[in-house]
């Protein structure tokens, strides 16, 4: 069994992670603010994992503006494609803050959109994303060794989730994600410990699909992307009721579906994760006691949070943990994650 160190130990620190972030969050809030007083029409780009917050973010911006997020290549390749709306404000993904495809992209926006103000969101200090931007989130801790994003993600997430509640013109955020450093460590210890449980109990499992309506697919197709990077394992992320029209054609016994709840339509997500049971698959549930507390489910991962909302970052570590300790049963090394470099440059 290859000794790895690096993934498991930055998947265990990301409440660290999100607790300096914060610290950065606060300290812009008022120049943030500034921003989305202004803010009407948004464009996000990210690459990869990123790509996925640009797709979370735009989610959660769009209950208030007009958004749209795009894989950073897009941009590039089918500019011809992005609508003709004015935007003002950019939003930038980037661990690296140095991904080709972002940097060349947020240039082009910004060429496109010389008034727009461009919001960096990265782990890289002096990072061209950085150096690019008008203000820039850093989640210093975020930073890791690790190919595939794990405490970078979540603690990104956690900078978007934040941002999006100031631009709904709510003031002094910071204290509605006081508690989330404490709720993310119990979150840490129990989807470890659950992760242990499914990978060891589970040894016939070979396709993994993850559903998540909302700015919950976003959230499901980073863990899609996990479990591929770091198990090199079939892996799939749908909106939840889209699974009917054709996707469940996969499901059997050697199928976990994980289905990521919030806390509005439960009992049409509920009568979905029975349905996918009695095709045979394994489910696991993973959302707040009172919306899966009651779920027919193989599994169940209760969110620790007294939000109604709870921070998505909660709900990531499990799928992240199910990736590396698949991974290393299948003898493969996490730290070292086939045909994968840590930054796309080209
Ligand atoms: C992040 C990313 C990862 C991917 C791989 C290559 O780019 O695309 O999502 O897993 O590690 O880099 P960025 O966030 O640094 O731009």
């Amino acid at each position: 069994m290859p000794q790895t160190n690096f993934t498991l130990k930055e998947i265990r620190e990301q409440s660290e992670a999100i607790d300096t972030v914060l610290d950065d969050l606060k300290e812009k809030e008022d120049e943030l603010t500034k921003i989305c007083s202004k803010s009407s029409v948004f464009c996000l780009v990210g690459c990869g994992a990123s790509y996925y917050l640009a797709l979370i973010g735009n989610s959660l911006l769009m209950g208030e503006d007009l958004s749209f997020a795009f894989p950073s290549s897009e941009i590039l390749v089918s500019s011809e494609r992005i609508p003709n709306v004015s935007f003002d404000t950019i939003l930038s993904f980037s661990r690296s803050g140095e991904s080709t495809e972002t940097v060349k992209a947020t240039k082009y926006m910004k060429k496109r959109e010389p008034e727009a103000k461009n919001i960096g969101f990265t782990c890289t200090e002096e990072s061209t994303i950085q150096k690019n931007s008008n203000i820039s989130i850093i989640s210093r801790d975020g930073k890791e060794q690790s190919v595939v994003m794990t405490k970078s993600f979540s603690s990104m997430l956690v900078a978007i989730e934040y941002f999006s509640k100031l631009n709904t013109g709510e003031n002094s955020v910071f204290k509605d994600f006081q508690t989330l450093p404490k709720n993310s460590e119990k979150m840490l210890k129990k989807s470890e410990k659950l992760a242990k449980k499914i990978t060891n109990s589970e040894e016939k499992l070979k396709k993994f699909v993850f559903l998540g309506p909302g700015e919950y697919y976003g959230l499901a197709s980073e863990a899609m992307l996990a479990i591929e990077e770091m198990s090199l394992s079939w892996s799939k992320a749908y909106h939840p009721l889209e699974f009917r029209h054709g996707p469940r054609s996969i499901v059997d016994d050697e199928t976990l579906v994980t289905l990521f709840t919030p806390s509005r339509r439960v009992s049409e997500h509920k009568k979905l994760l029975e349905e996918v049971q009695d095709l045979g698959a394994k489910t696991l549930a993973v959302g707040k006691k009172s919306d899966v507390g009651d779920m027919e489910s193989s599994y169940v991962l209760e969110v620790e949070s007294e939000k109604e909302n709870p921070s998505l970052s909660l709900y990531i570590p499990i799928a992240q943990f199910l990736a590396y300790f698949r991974a290393v049963k299948l003898g493969l090394d996490p730290d070292n994650p086939q045909n994968l470099t840590k930054v796309v440059k080209i």
